[in-house]
């Protein structure tokens, strides 16, 4: 596939509402999208990376940087997304980057050959259940009001984030309100260490799915002396940069559960190769989040459909996000999205929309 040129473009999304985690609280998406331009097809990609290194050491103007100083530079002639993976591996790190440059070729790749990305990965379900993500609030009566509307809406699993002053109160309130059919768990971005296991362990009798990335961003081995101190499950996520972390990450029991963020890993073809891991030593796996548009949430649906993904993920409908999606709005029927079955990613960016938000574009001609 040749390819004639690549467009990065900035755009500004404002959220619904501000999201706080442990981390920040984000009142707007800084999103870097990617358009890979071939004769034949257009390929589309989101760059996950935030804009502040705070949930990892990536951010959205590095992300940009290295793109266009190394990894664009280094694709290869006629480059598909194996050798495009490939060409970007001696490149440390920058796998939010890495994962936006081979997902733009993927789509055009896959939109030239007319395959849907869902059967490329080979997914098996054609919709997803949805679960959302319930960032950190002003008092338990607020928290109370967001998740009834949200269970209203159909959400299926209920994530809350937590931090040290925000945990067992509001997890307790809502495991209460709701009772124990609510499939609940907690997200608290690192914001523990070691010596909070005591604290932790008060957890264990709300029966939660799974406690998300309790310990730092970089832990493997406090995470497997933490399991052996909690009942709950230890769900990685920030920990888990490659396939080769989740490899040491089970052979050490650091987790039970891994969260999928295909942004954070690398890409789509890492993302699979941890989940074929993960089933084959009887982990679950769930898709994670980092408030996708519409063109990064149609690549996660399709990698939510794979079999070994057994656990809602945080791949909610538009409206949970944003006002107006860059995309037609993805809404959920029955709790669930619909996997897109056009070519690629399945879906295009209304052109309107896209100007209006559009902050920044650069053209790289190759
Ligand atoms: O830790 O999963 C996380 C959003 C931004 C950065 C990190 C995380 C999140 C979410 C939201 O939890 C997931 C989503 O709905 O996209
Ligand atoms: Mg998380």
């Amino acid at each position: 596939m040749k390819i004639t040129g690549i467009e990065l473009r900035r755009v500004a999304m404002p959220l619904v509402a501000p999201f706080q985690t442990s981390f920040t609280t984000q009142t707007e998406r800084d999103v870097l999208l990617l358009r890979v331009v071939t004769p034949e097809a257009e390929g589309w990609s989101e760059c996950v990376a935030m804009s502040d290194p705070l949930y990892s050491p990536e951010y959205v103007d590095a992300a940009a940087d290295v793109l266009r100083r190394f990894l664009i530079p280094a694709l290869p002639a006629r480059p598909d997304a194996h050798t495009t993976h490939h060409a970007l591996h001696p490149f440390k790190g920058h796998h939010m980057a890495k994962a936006a440059l081979e997902t733009a070729v993927l789509d055009a790749q896959l939109r030239t050959s007319g395959q849907p990305l869902a059967a490329f990965l080979g997914a098996t379900a054609d919709r997803v259940p949805a679960g959302v993500s319930v960032g950190i609030m002003p008092s338990i009566p607020h928290l109370l009001e967001a998740v009834t509307e949200y269970l209203h809406e159909g959400y299926r699993r209920i994530k809350l984030k937590i931090q040290p002053g925000w945990d067992l109160a509001p997890t307790r309130a809502i495991r209460e309100h709701f009772g124990p059919d609510l499939l609940l768990q907690v997200d608290a971005n690192a914001a523990y260490t070691l010596a909070d296991a005591p604290h932790l362990a008060k957890l264990d009798d709300l029966d939660l799915l799974l406690i998300e990335q309790p310990l730092a961003h970089d832990d493997l081995v406090q995470h497997a002396q933490l399991a052996k101190k909690i009942a709950t499950p230890i769900c990685l996520d920030e920990s888990i940069e490659s396939a080769a972390h989740a490899a040491a990450a089970i052979t050490l029991g650091s987790c039970s559960i891994i969260n999928i963020k295909p942004g954070r890993v690398g890409g789509y073809l890492e993302a699979r190769r941890i989940h074929d891991l993960a089933r084959a030593h009887g982990l679950a796996v769930w898709c994670g989040g980092m408030l996708e548009t519409g063109i990064g949430r149609a690549a996660n649906l399709a990698l939510a459909a794979l079999p070994g993904f057994t656990l809602p993920g945080d791949t909610s409908a538009s409206r949970r996000y944003y006002t107006t999606d860059l995309t037609p709005p993805f809404e959920l029927h029955d709790g669930h999205l619909t996997v897109p079955t056009g070519p690629g990613i399945g879906i295009d960016p209304i052109p309107a929309i896209l100007d209006e938000v559009t902050t920044s574009t650069e053209w790289i001609p190759l």
